[in-house]
Order: C-alpha cells, then structure tokens, then sequence
C-alpha cells in the first residue's frame, strides 16, 4: 500500500523500549504506577499488578484495585482483562498466556476475602496450560499483605505448595505501603 493512503493526522506511534525481563524493579515500579490510579478505600488495599512474558519481557496485561466493576483486586482485573482481550473466560486464561508468564505485584496475592470473592491466589493457580501446570511461573511482590483485615496471609505459602515461585522485589516496600493504604484511618 503506498504510504500516501494512511490517514495523514495519526501521529507516529513512539518506539516502546523493551524491558530487559530481569529487570525486576522497572516492572514493580509500573505496577506501583498501576497501585497509585486505584480509588482510596478504608476496606481495602490500592494494589497493581503486570503480567509479562518472563522469555521475552513484553507487558501481556496490567491492573489496579477496584479498576474493574466490583469489589476487584489489582492481579484480578489483571487476569480478566488479557481474558477478554483474548475472548475467553477468566477461567480459561490459562489456554491463552504464554508458557513462561510471571506476576508483578506491589502486594502479596491474596489467600483469603472478606468478601467471599475468590482469592487471587486460586486465580493465580487455576491458569494451567494444556500440560496441567499453572502459567503463571513466578510471582514477584513488592510487600507481603499487612495484618490489618485478615491476619497472616497465606498466599506465598499456598503458591509455593502449588509450584509457583514467589520472590520479594526489595526496595519499593514504603511508597508501596503508603499507596496502598492512602485512604485508610491512622
Ligand atoms: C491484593 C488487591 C487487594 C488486596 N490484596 N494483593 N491485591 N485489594 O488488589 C487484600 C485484603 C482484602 C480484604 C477485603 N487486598 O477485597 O486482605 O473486600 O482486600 O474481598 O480481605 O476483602 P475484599
Ligand atoms: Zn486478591
């Protein structure tokens, strides 16, 4: 097609800088972006979250706290939304994420809601492949889940007993912490 014929007012697309995929921090400071768009609430933390291609570095999908409708979590709406993007139910995300995918999160998954909703932690698990093992490799958190509304979470542990492995990205834990209680009684 001749160059002429593309619609003149759309400006260039600028070149993304691939992130190189063991550059931990660079991904947990954009789920950190992630955390600061959701909505302050007192029940709950601001979290963010990535999905990328740990082979290849690509950012698959991202999310935030209360970014979908409901009372949904940052690595949720995560997963939901590659989900749609690739016309499958959450459920099925597993059929459509690479082999090799990792989770950056500001907060360790959860293993348990006060709302009853389903944890992330068993979101997390439940993305297998045709091989049966979940997709979803590693997980990279930011801070481990606070004690203020369900005591000691259990998610590392639960994701670990499944084979997944959780690794602390240090470094980010106080601006990680004052985001995700920004909104909450002192
Ligand atoms: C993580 C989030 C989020 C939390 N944790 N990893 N990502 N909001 O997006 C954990 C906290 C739960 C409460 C309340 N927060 O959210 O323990 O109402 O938000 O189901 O247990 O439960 P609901
Ligand atoms: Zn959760």
């Amino acid at each position: 097609m001749p160059l002429e014929t593309y619609p003149p007012e759309l400006p260039p697309i600028p070149p993304q800088p691939p992130i190189d995929p063991s550059d931990h921090a660079t991904y947990m400071r954009l789920a950190l972006d992630q955390a600061q768009e959701s909505p302050p609430k007192p029940s709950n933390y601001r979290v963010g979250a990535l999905i990328v291609d740990g082979n290849t570095g690509a950012i698959l999908n991202r999310g935030y706290t209360l970014e979908l409708e409901g009372n949904t979590h940052a690595e949720q709406c995560c997963l939901s939304k590659y989900a749609s993007a690739h016309a499958v139910l959450e459920e099925q995300v597993g059929e459509m994420l690479p082999a090799n995918t990792v989770l950056y999160t500001t907060m360790e998954p959860c293993n348990l809601r006060l709302s009853g909703n389903l944890p992330c932690v068993d979101r997390i698990i439940r993305t297998k492949g045709e091989d049966g093992k979940p997709r979803i490799r590693k997980v990279y958190i930011g801070v481990k889940e606070p004690e203020k509304f369900v005591g000691d979470n259990q998610g590392r542990k639960k994701l670990e007993e499944n084979g997944i492995e959780v690794v602390h990205v240090t470094g980010f834990e106080e601006d990680i912490l004052r985001v995700a209680t920004a909104g909450h009684e002192k």
